[in-house]
């Protein structure tokens, strides 16, 4: 389809794409898809990919790489399996893991969606090797889910990015920001970025994707909106940057959407139509930003930081 070239390209994805399929993967498995993603000390890049079986339920397992674009090493089965037995939330599976780096616990916090009976809510669990994980249980309560914590406190407390939704009439699915003295007990709820309404690309439904990313200017959020059209949901990506020191103040918002489902991997798949990023990582000014393609496959695409930021300032501007 003809691109219009108005608009400028800021996610510029990988001509190998999709990097990781089904294919590739060292056991049964339907599809591969929205891996959260961290640098490991070695340099190397880690994802923490979910994996849906032929059941509908999905896990998580890891793949390294050395250059975070080929030769991924994929464990050999499951890294991390739904435990239901002594975390009954987790009956469904265990979905979309996002990675922060705790500086300041040593450890990786993943915060991933287990789906509940009652609906998906939000767990957490550290680990400091991806072999051995300490279980947090369930810290949202259903239905909630695309959540991430920042690497470090303000102002003594840790704070979490999440998704909840009420079945309040009329509501919308927005961004909400809660802080916490110890990981465990969670409160100060307040809405950090609203879904639009109406014709807008991220009307009723926005949230999170990958974890916040540390810049200078602020903390720069990548989030997906869901447009419902008559052919089905259309999901795609937009920025905003967040006060570096003040998390809940959104210093500037963009208006318009900057990646969308445009290769056939992306519109084509067990959900067509969605790019779905859990993990970014950075290389100096570089992002590499780890999505799933269609609920199926896993795509990369690289941005550079200061040209995002470059966007945002300008979208205020114009
Ligand atoms: C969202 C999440 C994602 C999924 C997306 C598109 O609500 O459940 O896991 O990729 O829908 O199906």
């Amino acid at each position: 389809m003809g691109k219009n070239s108005f608009f400028k390209e800021l996610f510029h994805r990988y001509q190998g794409n999709p990097i990781l399929t089904a294919a590739d993967w060292t056991y049964p498995a339907n599809t591969v898809f929205n891996p959260g993603a961290t640098l490991l000390p070695d340099g190397s890049t880690l994802l923490l990919v979910r994996v849906e079986d032929r059941r509908g339920i999905s896990h998580l397992t890891v793949a390294k790489s050395k250059d975070g674009v080929t030769n991924w090493e994929i464990d050999r089965g499951p890294t991390f399996s739904p435990d239901p037995e002594n975390y009954p939330e987790e009956i469904w599976g265990v979905e979309d893991p996002r990675i922060t780096w705790i500086e300041e616990l040593n450890k990786y916090a993943v915060v991933y969606t287990a789906y509940s009976t009652s609906g998906p809510l939000v767990s957490l669990a550290l680990t400091e090797d991806f072999r051995h994980f300490e279980r947090q249980g369930a810290i949202m309560p259903p239905e909630d889910k695309d959540a991430a914590l920042f690497p470090r406190r303000f102002q003594g407390r840790w704070a979490l990015i999440h998704r909840p939704i009420s079945n309040y009439p009329m509501t919308k699915a927005n961004i909400w920001i809660s802080f916490s003295p110890d990981l465990k007990h969670w409160g100060d709820h307040s809405v950090l970025l609203e879904a639009r309404r109406g014709a807008w690309w991220d009307a009723n439904k926005i949230g999170l994707s990958p974890p916040p990313i540390e810049t200078e200017e602020g903390w720069l959020i990548i989030y997906h909106g869901v447009k419902n059209t008559p052919a089905g949901c259309l999901y795609r990506l937009g920025l905003a940057l967040l006060d570096l020191e003040d998390p809940r103040r959104v210093v500037v918002r963009g208006d318009e959407w900057v990646f969308g489902p445009d290769e056939p991997y992306e519109q084509m798949g067990d959900v067509g139509d969605v790019v779905f990023p859990c993990g970014v990582i950075t290389k100096g000014d570089e992002l590499f930003i780890y999505y799933g393609a269609a609920d199926t496959c896993i795509g990369l695409a690289k941005a550079s930081i200061r040209e995002l930021i470059e966007w945002l300032k300008d979208s205020v501007r114009s």
